[in-house]
């Protein structure tokens, strides 16, 4: 009798504790394409090919290294639609003597796991991810006495644990742990991103367009552009062109936005590290490399491993601390309902259009876009967070709830109430006029205030200001600001508000059934 290893669509390599060290006579691989995950929301197109094409490939990957895998198609006709309904199926024709899975990344999967050991007549044991560097009892204990979690801090412990960008007197290299000060030139400098490298879908993957188009045709977003990698080699040579063409600019660049420009020195590489296509830790000390090679200054390389070891792992062991709450958690009480235009990408707001155009025909936006525009638009004009969380999770193609929840819910809205940022992101439109070049042909005028014309960014940020007044005023790092707001007198603040009132009420709410089916 064999082993049966389920092994989920974000867990592609070889060197899963599940499958490392097993024999492969002893041993069968379970992957399964199940209904129940393609539609738990309505994923972008993009992301569900993406999954189902690298998951095929890892199967054929896994034959051709001798491993049996049984691998179950959307399309079988005895599909059961879910993974406890596969893996009882799997059971049935394998009759193995155990079950070895690593656990789900996201919390709603690995409750369905958690049931099985009951039932199933056989025995099953749930290894640790340690594909991440801190696992989530490590995460726990540094969590358990600290009064406020800090990623800062947290990010500190990951450079001593793995000695990256560490000088030998245990001191950071370059004297600072955090180089973000340098990390926010704006982009009206020397810039000209090289293209990053597209991948042609091949047959396989072309199989899998086709299938989403025809299964999954009313789901957001166009797969005109897939060019994602969908393999370990295709992942490689996606990092390969990151660390010889962008990795330089990456730092000074990393907070810049320019309109039409998708990718700028970003690395596009968190759906391949999502899907297991790439291993983290192994980046970082390519971009320690290209430090100690004088390939890339300080502050791109320890920006980059900040994002990895920093905030990657951080978010993930949050998630795991705080859920389920975290998904109910509403602590500035936002109740709009997400705007019709985050699925058309229809409005003036150049700045939104554009990062909205860019989602829906990449599955991907990068992160100031994520933070700045559509996050700080979120917050601002005090979207609903179970609202705006569903629009993340299905938009992007690296989105897994472990990672997208809590830089919706927490780090974007604020929903819960300051457990992972010390204060809300809120901005006004200057600080999107800084760092992009939206503003100068938008429909609005950013440097207008209260005018019919004005910069909606502007009125939002002091309504929002205005309503969280009891909350954020003893924030020391928010208080000062009420004091302009005082200063303006009781006129020009009705103004504001006014303003800010007569935008929201031009706002459509979303139609039914953009992010989850009936
Ligand atoms: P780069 O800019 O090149 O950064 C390098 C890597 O660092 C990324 O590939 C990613 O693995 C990691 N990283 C960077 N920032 C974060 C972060 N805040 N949290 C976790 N990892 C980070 N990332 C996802 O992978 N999935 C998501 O669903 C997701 N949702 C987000 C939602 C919001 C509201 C915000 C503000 C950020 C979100 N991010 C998410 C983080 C980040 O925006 C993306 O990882 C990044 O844009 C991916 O592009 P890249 O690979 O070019 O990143
Ligand atoms: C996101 C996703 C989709 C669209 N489809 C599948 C699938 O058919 N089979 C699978 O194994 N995983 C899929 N996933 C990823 C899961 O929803 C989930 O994110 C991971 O299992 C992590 O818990
Ligand atoms: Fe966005 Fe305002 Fe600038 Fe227009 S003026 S692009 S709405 S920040």
């Amino acid at each position: 009798k064999p082993i049966l290893v389920p092994v989920l669509g974000d867990q592609l390599t070889r060197d899963l504790a599940s499958i490392r060290g097993r024999t492969k006579d002893d041993t069968v691989i379970l992957m399964m394409e199940v209904w129940d995950e393609a539609t738990y929301v309505k994923h972008h197109k993009q992301k569900i090919a993406l999954i189902f094409s690298a998951m095929r490939h890892f199967a054929a990957e896994l034959e051709d290294a001798g491993w049996t895998v049984d691998y179950v198609k959307l399309t079988d006709p005895d599909n059961a639609g879910s993974f406890t309904g596969e893996v009882a199926r799997a059971i049935e024709r394998h009759q193995p003597r155990a079950i070895q899975i690593v656990e789900a990344g996201e919390w709603r999967v690995q409750q369905a796991i958690e049931e099985w050991p009951d039932k199933f007549d056989c025995e099953v044991e749930i290894l640790t991810d340690d594909r991440f560097l801190c696992s989530l009892s490590e995460f726990n204990d540094w969590a358990e006495n600290r009064k406020t979690l800090r990623m800062e801090h947290f990010y500190r412990e990951m450079r001593r644990k793995t000695g990256i960008l560490m000088a030998d007197d245990g001191k950071p290299e370059g004297g600072e742990w955090n180089y973000d000060e340098d990390n926010r030139a704006s982009p009206k400098e020397d810039m000209d991103p090289p293209a990053r490298p597209l991948f042609e879908p091949d047959e396989i993957t072309r199989e899998c367009i086709d299938l989403v188009e025809e299964k999954f045709g009313d789901h957001f977003g166009s797969l005109e552009n897939f060019g994602w990698p969908v393999t370990r080699d295709e992942a490689e040579k996606a990092a390969d062109a990151f660390f010889a063409e962008r990795i330089e600019k990456f730092g000074k660049f990393q907070d810049a936005m320019v309109y039409g420009q998708d990718d700028l020195y970003h690395s596009m590489l968190s759906t391949s590290i999502n899907l297991g296509l790439l291993d983290p830790v192994e980046l970082c000390r390519r971009a320690e490399q290209a430090y100690q090679d004088g390939k890339a200054p300080i502050n791109s390389a320890e920006g980059f491993i900040r994002q990895l070891i920093g905030w990657r792992e951080y978010v993930r062991g949050f998630y795991w601390r705080f859920m389920p709450d975290l998904e109910s958690n509403n602590a500035l009480n936002a109740q709009r309902a997400l705007p019709e235009f985050y699925w058309t990408g229809e409005t003036d707001m150049r700045c939104l259009a554009d990062s909205i155009r860019s989602t829906k025909e990449n599955a991907h936006a990068h992160h100031i876009q994520r933070l700045m525009v559509l996050g700080n638009f979120a917050l601002i004009a005090g979207l609903s967070p179970r609202e705006v969380q569903d629009w993340y999770l299905v938009v992007y193609a690296d989105a897994y709830q472990w990672v997208e929840l809590p830089n919706v819910a927490a780090m974007i809205l604020y929903a819960d109430g300051g457990k992972l940022a010390s204060k809300p992101y809120a901005a006004s439109g200057n600080y999107i006029n800084k760092m992009s070049n939206y503003c100068s042909d938008c429909t609005y005028s950013v440097s207008k205030k209260t005018e019919e014309n004005a910069c909606p960014f502007n009125s939002l940020y002091w309504r929002f200001m205005d309503r969280h007044r009891d909350r954020l005023e003893s924030n020391p790092r928010i208080g000062r600001i009420y004091s302009n707001w005082d200063r303006m007198g009781e006129e020009k603040q009705q103004a504001y508000l006014d303003r800010a009132e007569s935008f929201l009420d031009t706002l459509e709410p979303a139609q039914d059934g953009w992010a989850r089916n009936d």
